[in-house]
């Protein structure tokens, strides 16, 4: 018996596995007609087929039938967990009223605070439910959320706390970023300096002793945090061993991309308004660019972000569905792989490399999850495809056969 083997508990057999493992020199890292076992969640085994003595294995075998398997796919950017609904303000913007002034009247994510404050933990948790599924019965296997519809301390918590015990009741990784730099609360209109300060000094020292979340975020913006506040919370952040993420140059260009690039930022998300030397500050830290186009589509943006740059400097790019009730109230990843390529113009590998590989380093995840690889966690999809291509160009069909978390079959 080949002494890989040992090392197996399950092997899938017949199948053409896409590990989007960069060190693969194919399109989708493609391993055709290879097997791939696994023990104890890991993938402990990829090997040529016809390199293997299958008779004496006892462990389990799946036959795949010719399907292709991929990574479990990866949603780096959501904020599923709020109350209540806006399609009111949809309407309003039918009728030509933009997202900013929505903002500035006092809806928008202000509307959404108040609904998600007058919740429980339990309540919360209730409400994100379909909204959690539906990524899931996608094939997402791990999973982002953010607070920053509570913006004070104990409804920050409560989100955080809400988004754990959601995540808990299925098969799924959970991630969790502190965005209390969401918007200015109400408490606290005309003073933003000392909400900073508040969110600095016990917010995250508290989030990371608690290990509430992983990282933070800002939302840096005109209608919201100056590049300047956005500095102070990285420096707590960092100060508390956590993650750094920014809602960066969506509506306008406040050049914090570069600012997060230098603390080491695991990832900046929107782009649209993103420069040359904000590319090169990326492309200096290893940063990802998470490109949303739910929120570009649903709010009727025009000014796109520049893919050909990032392509050309190899900034590695992500993409994920800003799911929330504002800007992207849009459920599906792999609708966002199809409107990043139709919207943004990015290759069907490159918006699947952006929900695998991608996705997991925006997480601050590369060494555990988003390739197919040895070592690596063995979060999976099997495909009934063709061509890994149909991912991105396909919408709504029901292609997936198996979800394999950890190394179990996990269909929701
Ligand atoms: N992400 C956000 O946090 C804000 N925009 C975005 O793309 C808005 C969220 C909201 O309107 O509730
Ligand atoms: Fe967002």
């Amino acid at each position: 018996m080949n002494s890989t083997l040992h090392d197996c508990q399950k092997l899938w057999i017949n199948t053409h596995i896409a590990t989007l493992d960069p060190q693969v020199k194919a399109p989708y890292g493609l391993l055709k007609n290879h097997v791939i076992g696994i023990q104890n969640g890991k993938i402990t085994l990829l090997s040529p087929q016809q390199n293997l003595d299958l008779d004496y294995f006892k462990g389990e075998i799946i036959d795949a039938q010719g399907n292709y398997l991929t990574p479990g796919l990866i949603d780096s950017h959501t904020h599923l967990i709020y109350g209540g609904e806006r399609s009111g303000e949809f309407s309003q913007r039918l009728n030509g009223r933009s997202y900013e002034e929505i903002s500035r009247s006092g809806g928008g994510i202000m509307a959404t605070v108040a609904a998600t404050r007058a919740l429980t933990e339990n309540e919360l948790v209730e409400e994100a439910r379909p909204r959690l599924e539906a990524l899931l019965v996608e094939g997402v296997t791990t999973v982002e959320i953010k607070s920053g519809y509570g913006l004070t301390l104990e409804d920050e918590l409560k989100m955080l706390r809400a988004a754990k015990q959601l995540a808990d009741s299925y098969p799924v990784t959970l991630r969790r970023t502190l965005l209390a730099a969401h918007a200015i609360p109400p408490e606290f209109q005309g003073n933003s300096n000392h909400y900073i300060e508040l969110i600095c000094n016990e917010l995250i020292p508290q989030v990371a002793e608690e290990r509430l979340a992983d990282a933070v975020d800002v939302f840096c913006e005109n209608i919201a945090f100056s590049s300047v506040q956005s500095e102070q919370i990285f420096v707590a952040a960092k100060a508390a061993g956590l993650g750094i993420k920014v809602h960066a140059e969506q509506l306008s260009n406040s050049h914090v991309s570069a600012l997060a690039a230098n603390y080491g930022a695991w990832s900046v998300d929107h782009l649209e308004y993103l420069d040359q030397a904000g590319i090169e500050a990326l492309q200096k830290s290893g940063t990802v660019a998470t490109l949303l186009p739910g929120a570009f589509y649903y709010l009727g943006e025009t000014k796109k972000p520049p893919v050909k740059l990032l392509r050309q400097h190899k900034i590695p790019m992500a993409l994920a569905s800003d799911l929330n009730p504002g800007s992207s109230p849009l459920a599906s990843l792999r609708l966002m792989m199809n409107m990043g390529c139709v919207l943004f113009g990015l290759t069907p590998e490159e918006a699947l490399q952006a929900t695998t590989r991608n996705g997991a380093i925006a997480l601050g995840l590369g060494k555990s999850t988003g390739t197919l690889s040895v070592g690596k966690a063995a979060d999976m999809l099997l495909w009934k495809i063709d061509d890994p291509a149909q991912l991105a160009c396909q919408f709504g069909e029901r292609s997936l056969q198996q979800r394999i978390y950890a190394g179990e079959m996990a269909n929701v």
